[in-house]
């Protein structure tokens, strides 16, 4: 048969009836991910025609032809990676011959590699990746946020409130979870001044609580304050440092009766009014030796008493009109930030020494919100009271997590004093540990002789004396500082 057709071609070579040929040089284009053009070179003698199977990503730039001739593929860049497949035929009469493209995927790169370690602060950083890829990116902690672009990851880092260094991971993908890039981002916590005061660097050197007579009235003046003394051999920055007041009673009330708390000797000190001295770390220094005066009102006193101070030029003061209580402003005088307040009306000093004062530094990540949160005291408070009266025993207990009541941890106590009243004083407020005796201004309770007295901190040979008992620390009934 074969001998027979070729005899029969031989035959009709003159009368131009021609075997119809239809060949290409290349059946199978092989390309890289960065596409690009190649030709296939139609051999034939007849009319032909091409068809594709219609994918976008390579085009023809001719759909037939007659005899000889040169076919361009064109073929898009790859971004996926995986292979991908077509093909077209040429055909014409009883002919075809099918082409197959193959374009190979992009080959993955090496994984791009970060650590890195970041500030507490929040910011944004950028990392270069290799350029030219798709790819997916994700946080798998809740405190990274990622964008992307060709090229770059940003991370976007919130600010560590946590206490705690952390550390979190950024994973970017191509498709089919091929891993293309890595950035952990170790963030440190936020960390007080290194100048920061350290427990005893910073201590009470005098609480002037009752304020100066008002002559020919049993009453004072709110000339009141407190000083700071920097006790340490360098610089301080007192930014961030807080004053706080005691929760707990040191007095038994006019009718006998006392509360028992738990006991908390050394692990703390429950305080309810908390106020920070402003800053952001370093804003306010205090050489060694020198003083600051937070006053309860940055005013005069002396124009309209001449027994009162002029605390116009305190380096803090109380101002409750910050939290929408009529209080005088002085506008030259920084007012103690109020991150928590027992009472809505104006901060005061209990003039017959009532109350007793801390200064604390709160770690730097902490907020009134955290100290709200994290730090509430819990126990149970019990009142307990045999009447005189009708020998009763009268005996109730509170949820101290009902209370306005915070512990503030040992370790973040600068320094603290009992004060209390002589003639009443039962119990100190605050353990051994912050201070083991109290301190007074008046000889008994409601003594009218207690204005214009203060408790002082004793110094020798220049330094303050601090051994965490104020009842040899201080000197009671003291003679203000501030009196000339
Ligand atoms: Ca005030
Ligand atoms: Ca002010
Ligand atoms: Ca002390």
């Amino acid at each position: 048969m074969l001998a027979a057709a070729a005899l029969f071609a031989a035959c009709n070579k003159d009368e131009e009836v021609k075997n119809p040929e239809l060949s290409v040089n290349n059946d199978k284009i092989v390309c890289s991910a960065n596409g690009g053009f190649f030709t296939v070179d139609v051999k034939s003698n007849i009319k032909w025609t091409v068809k594709t199977d219609d994918q976008s990503w390579y085009s023809l730039d001719k759909m037939s032809g007659e005899n000889d001739g040169v076919i361009t593929v064109t073929i898009d860049p790859l971004s996926e990676m995986t292979d991908r497949n077509a093909s077209f035929e040429v055909f014409g009469e009883d002919l075809k011959v099918v082409v197959s493209v193959v374009q190979k995927a992009k080959e993955a790169p090496e994984v791009t590699k970060y650590t890195v370690d970041v500030s507490a602060e929040k910011g944004s950083y950028v990392y270069d990746v290799p350029a030219g890829y798709d790819f997916t990116v994700s946080s798998d902690v809740d405190w990274i946020s990622v964008e992307k672009a060709d090229g770059k990851i940003t991370v976007n880092v919130s600010a560590n409130t946590s206490g705690e260094s952390r550390t979190g991971k950024v994973s970017a993908y191509l498709d089919k979870d091929i891993l293309f890039a890595e950035i952990v981002v170790n963030q440190g916590k936020l960390e007080s001044s290194p100048l920061a005061p350290k427990p005893g660097e910073l201590l009470i050197e005098e609480v002037y609580f009752t304020g100066s007579l008002i002559e020919g009235t049993t009453s004072s003046a709110a000339d009141k304050y407190i000083r700071l003394t920097n006790n340490s051999d360098h610089l301080v920055y007192v930014d961030r440092v807080m004053f706080c007041k005691n929760y707990m009673d040191g007095f038994i009330t006019n009718v006998g009766a006392f509360s028992t708390y738990p006991t908390l000797d050394t692990e703390g000190i429950a305080v309810t009014d908390m106020y920070v001295i402003p800053g952001s770390g370093e804003d306010y220094p205090v050489l060694s030796g020198e003083s600051i005066i937070i006053a309860i009102d940055a005013q005069n006193f002396s124009e309209e008493n001449p027994n009162a101070f002029d605390l116009s030029k305190a380096d803090f003061e109380f101002n409750d009109g910050v939290i929408d209580v009529e209080d005088s402003d002085n506008p030259d005088v920084p007012d103690m930030i109020v991150w928590f307040k027992q009472l809505h009306s104006n901060t005061y000093f209990h003039n017959r020494g009532y109350e007793s004062y801390a200064i604390v530094l709160p770690p730097a990540y902490e907020t009134a919100e955290t100290i709200m949160t994290n730090h509430h005291w819990t126990g149970t408070r019990i009142w307990d009271w045999t009447s005189p009266y009708n020998g009763e025993n009268y005996h109730f207990e509170y949820d101290i997590a009902d209370e306005d009541a915070f512990l503030i941890p040992a370790e973040w106590v600068l320094d603290a004093v009992n004060c209390t009243t002589e003639d009443t004083f039962y119990r100190n407020p605050w353990g051994a540990a912050f201070d083991a005796g109290w301190t007074h201004a008046g000889d008994f309770d409601g003594d009218i002789s207690r204005f214009g007295k203060s408790v002082r901190r004793l110094s020798v040979d220049g330094k303050l004396v601090d051994t965490n008992n104020s009842t040899n620390d201080f000197i009671p009934n003291a003679t203000p500082t501030l009196k000339k």
